[in-house]
């Protein structure tokens, strides 16, 4: 198993802490030095021809994109210890909260996007560093909401297991560090975003403890 990977990738991130889970070492990890574009670089460009991170290339040749499909494919195929509830309104719950983070607010921090502001819109980099607290923010406030009223928060945003819900809402929560945003007003996410960097297999996923890493963002 390959993983395409790069310290900063906050999508990575959510896929290697999901390996860490389920107890998976990929057996080679590439990296994609986002910050030089080698994600255009042909030769990734054929690995995933959204010239996005991450990529998991099973033993086969297969190749998984999309941190949150990865993780539900890991999931299907090492089932213990579970990522989703079993009742389906659960498993509904869990991936809503996932997908906030996943497929709402992320997509509009990414390099390319950040990268298009800048290029065809001209705007400077506080501008661009205001757009990223904004998305960040507003995906926090969406977060709180759901997490602070709901019977089902616990431990964890679903109950007293670690699911996906958990994984995006940590590399949310370290992704709005990076931005500098405040998650003070947040205290749910907080709680639990701490909750989840005490365990071992989120703690070795963070960004900052991958190799290439600086000491602080
Ligand atoms: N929706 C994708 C996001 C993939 C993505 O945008 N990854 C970022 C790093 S976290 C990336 O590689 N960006 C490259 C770019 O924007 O040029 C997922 O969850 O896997």
């Amino acid at each position: 198993m390959k993983l395409f990977s790069f310290w900063r990738s906050l999508a990575t991130f959510r896929v290697r802490i999901a390996l860490n889970l389920k107890g998976i070492a990929p057996d080679e990890v590439v990296d994609v030095n986002l910050m030089k574009g080698q994600q255009r670089a042909p030769e990734f460009r054929a690995v995933n021809p959204m010239m996005a991170l991450p990529a998991l290339v099973e033993n086969d040749g297969t190749v998984l994109y999309e941190s949150l499909a990865i993780i539900e494919y890991l999931d299907e195929v090492h089932p213990i210890p579970p990522l989703l509830p079993r009742e389906p309104r659960g498993r509904a719950r869990v991936r809503g909260l996932a997908q906030i983070v996943a497929c709402d607010a992320h997509p509009l921090v990414v390099p390319r996007v950040r990268d298009y502001l800048e290029r065809e819109f001209k705007l400077d980099e506080p501008k661009r560093t205001a757009w990223c607290r904004h998305w960040s923010a507003q995906a926090l406030h969406a977060l709180e909401a759901h997490l602070s009223s709901e019977k089902e928060t616990g431990r964890f945003c679903h109950g007293n297991a670690v699911s996906i819900a958990d994984i995006c809402l940590a590399s949310h929560a370290v992704g709005a560090k990076f931005f500098a945003v405040d998650l003070a007003p947040f205290p749910t996410v907080s709680r639990i975003a701490d909750t989840c960097l005490a365990i071992d297999a989120f703690a070795r996923a963070h960004p900052l403890r991958q190799p290439g890493a600086p000491a602080s963002v």
